[in-house]
């Protein structure tokens, strides 16, 4: 950021419409053109007598000196049609920024007069369509028309323009344009931002938080990003909303929704609305969360917080969700980009827009181990084809040692990087055979939440359920069955011998787990003896009278829970 130098500093005023320039027809307020001409007519915004002796040209304005040796023209230029910026849409932010491509090298800055309503729009959409902007945008508009005895117009846009003139700002407004949002329908102070201090504050001074001010790249030219992806939403969760009405709205041709949260990012937890985002997750369709909070960001510290990323959504941490729509516009837009790399974008500060956590904040536990510091290496590779290539290769195995070291914050990790944890190692085994060896319910949890296949099988054509009986972990089984795992004929014939060396010492707990597993405990041995025969033979009275109390004594089978 550095003062602007030169005795004359020439600005581009776009006026796209706003009540700024409305005029009431019929009792209501009604885009008007002509704003230049109200302006001419205005003192503070035209020093006529200056202009004359300057021969400036007709549609050339000029403000009365504002420092010593410094004057600042400007020209309006009127789009056609002016809106009220509720009817304003991507394509028309696309011009928008197409106008300001066009005469980037005349002017010194720009001023976009825009509606207040969707300003936070426009103006997020600005930040990530303008990129290497080494010029001042500033977007400003009113809450009462220009002409009206009582305006915060006239100061408003004074400011805008005294701003853009005096200063190098490659930002949107005083307010960093992709952290604003209007907050009041009448108040002069409409707009706030939240998670970010302002640029500069206007007094008697103007005030500028220099450290705030993004730095210019001096060497790189202006680039108009100019594909955004239309097909973009905006859901706002409210308690109680149906999974029917989630599953309605995510449906294609959209492709990118901003998901409003309560709180840090918390949803509810009904299966029948978590299977519905994950459905449309594992689909494509890419979902950030955003809070419904003013604010505040984004966290995993709720499990219902972490049910929304265990269904892949991805964390806007304290983008706000202005900024979040515009941000999923343009990474979805972008040509030639897989949904990995577009997710990761997603999860990056691309313009100023969010305050992500340091890796150290987001997974402290990953610090200190060997396990964490691959997961946090993975993180920081950026998305060339070689290092995509070394991560595919590195993901499964390293998922499955998260996995068998119940480490769920490194699976979340590897998660947010974009990876499937259905992958199998080089034992044919997914993170779920991992997890439910090691015996480790959270995770197991979280990988069935993200809809990983329940009955896969390893090279050994064993199935996580197995690996959980063979493990001795029943709070896992419980979890498996609950999600429909089932052991397979396979499993279930070759378990008769076992049963039965079970039942000859008198391991009581090792037969519970066959029993919630499903197995059929009748089942014979080798030598076509059942458990019941060789406990009785062996005299384990205990065995003999769990085997009898099982429903129709042996051959009952464990119910699948619903
Ligand atoms: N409806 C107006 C607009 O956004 C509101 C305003 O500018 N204050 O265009």
């Amino acid at each position: 950021m550095a003062r602007a130098v030169g005795p004359e500093r020439r600005l581009l005023a776009v006026y796209t419409g706003g009540t700024i320039g409305m005029r009431s027809e019929l009792g209501v307020l009604v885009p008007g053109t002509g704003l230049a001409a109200i302006l001419r007519t205005l003192p503070m915004f035209h020093d006529e007598e200056h202009a004359r002796a300057r021969g400036l040209s007709e549609d050339t304005l000029v403000l009365p000196p504002a420092s010593r040796n410094q004057r600042i023209l400007y020209t309006v230029l009127e789009c056609q049609p002016l809106f009220d910026s509720s009817d304003m849409t991507i394509a028309e932010w696309v011009c928008l920024a197409q106008t300001i491509k066009r005469h980037y090298e005349q002017y010194h800055g720009f001023v976009v007069i825009h509606g207040t309503d969707t300003m936070a729009f426009a103006a997020s959409m600005l930040s990530f369509m303008l990129e290497n902007l080494q010029k001042t945008v500033i977007l400003t508009g009113a809450q009462v028309p220009i002409h009206a005895l009582w305006s915060d117009g006239r100061e408003n846009l004074l400011g805008a323009l005294l701003m853009a003139g005096q200063y190098v700002i490659p930002e949107n407004q005083l307010f960093r344009g992709n952290r604003a949002t209007k907050v009041d329908a009448r108040r002069f102070a409409a707009f706030c931002s939240p998670n970010l201090l302002p640029l500069a504050t206007v007094g008697a001074d103007i005030t500028i938080n220099r450290e705030l001010v993004r730095k210019v790249d001096g060497k790189a030219g202006l680039v108009v990003h100019s594909s955004m992806e239309q097909d973009v939403g905006l859901l706002r969760l409210y308690p109680g909303i149906p999974a029917a009405l989630v599953r309605a709205f995510l449906q294609p041709p959209l492709k990118g929704v901003v998901m409003e949260t309560f709180g840090s990012g918390n949803g509810p937890t009904k299966p029948d609305l978590l299977q519905e985002l994950r459905v449309a997750t594992e689909r494509g369709l890419v979902i950030v969360n955003c809070t419904h909070c003013l604010q505040g960001a984004v966290t995993t510290d709720y499990a219902a917080g972490m049910a929304m990323a265990g269904a892949g959504v991805i964390s806007g941490f304290d983008m706000t969700s202005e900024a979040a729509l515009a941000k999923l516009s343009y990474v979805l837009g972008q040509p030639g980009l897989s949904l990995d790399v577009r997710k990761e974008l997603l999860t990056k500060d691309l313009r100023g827009e969010m305050t992500p956590p340091s890796v150290e904040e987001r997974r402290p536990s990953l610090q200190g181990n060997t396990l964490g510091g691959g997961v946090s290496w993975l993180l920081s590779l950026s998305g060339s084809q070689e290092a995509d290539a070394l991560r595919n290769a590195l993901v499964p195995s390293l998922a499955c040692a998260a996995a068998h070291a119940g480490d769920v914050e490194a699976l979340q990790a590897l998660v947010e990087l974009g990876s499937d944890l259905g992958l199998v190692d080089f034992n044919g085994q997914t993170p779920l055979h991992a997890a439910a060896r090691g015996g480790h319910t959270e995770a197991v949890t979280m990988l069935l939440q993200r809809g990983v296949d329940v009955n896969t099988r390893d090279t050994d054509g064993f199935s996580p359920l197995l690996l959980a009986v063979r493990g001795r972990h029943p709070g896992v089984i419980g979890l498996l069955r609950e999600a429909g795992a089932s052991l397979s004929t396979q499993e279930l014939e070759e378990a008769g011998t076992e049963l039965c060396r079970l039942a000859y010492r008198a391991d009581l707990e090792g037969l519970q787990v066959w029993w919630q597993a499903g197995a059929d405990l009748g089942q014979p041995g080798y030598d076509g003896h059942s458990a019941l025969h060789v406990a009785e033979a062996a005299g384990n009275l205990a065995v003999v009278a769990f085997l009898q109390s099982l429903e129709g004594a042996v051959g009952a089978q464990a119910p699948c829970p619903e």
